[in-house]
């Protein structure tokens, strides 16, 4: 459960995140798929070398989704409906991926907000992406 500061706390951080949501995306994926190189098999159809256009504009994507999750946080099942069903039926994505993208997302922000990323923010964002991670594997069969 997020309290109402927590929840605050993510809105402000990801709204941050999101004006530099190329560099902080494609950060994450690119340290998803050098630590965990099996993930690189769901991109074989795309250039994911660090910086190329297609990293660079799914980052953006998934920064932007999750930022909409933040300022959705109390209807997440909803908002995320079509983008569980996307993960799910069309592009069958594992559900332990998400942790996996979930933790380097926790490490980009580290780098990303040094000082700014208190335990409080810390926690938050690892409950929030936690939460985030459930509904997107919530179809999965
Ligand atoms: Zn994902 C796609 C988000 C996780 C894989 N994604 C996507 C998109 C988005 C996202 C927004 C786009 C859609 C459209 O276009 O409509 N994701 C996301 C998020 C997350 C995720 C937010 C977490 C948190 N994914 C994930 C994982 C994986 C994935 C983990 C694996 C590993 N996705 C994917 C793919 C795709 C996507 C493969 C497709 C791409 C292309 O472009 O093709």
């Amino acid at each position: 459960m997020l309290s109402k500061y927590e929840k605050e706390l993510l809105v402000t951080i990801w709204e941050k995140m999101s004006l530099k949501a190329e560099d902080i995306g494609s950060d994450a994926l690119f340290r998803m798929f050098t630590v965990f190189p099996k993930t690189k098999t769901y991109f074989a159809h795309i250039d994911i070398s660090p910086r190329s256009p297609h990293l660079l504009s799914h980052g953006k994507k998934i920064i932007l989704a999750i930022a909409r999750g933040a300022r959705n946080i109390d209807s997440l099942t909803t908002t995320l409906a079509p983008l569980s069903a996307l993960h799910a039926y069309h592009l069958r994505i594992h559900p332990t991926n998400f942790k996996l993208l979930s933790h380097c997302l926790l490490v980009t922000l580290a780098t990303e907000m040094s000082d700014e990323f208190t335990p409080a923010a810390h926690a938050a964002t690892d409950k929030f992406l936690s939460a985030f991670s459930a509904v997107l594997a919530e179809k999965y069969r």
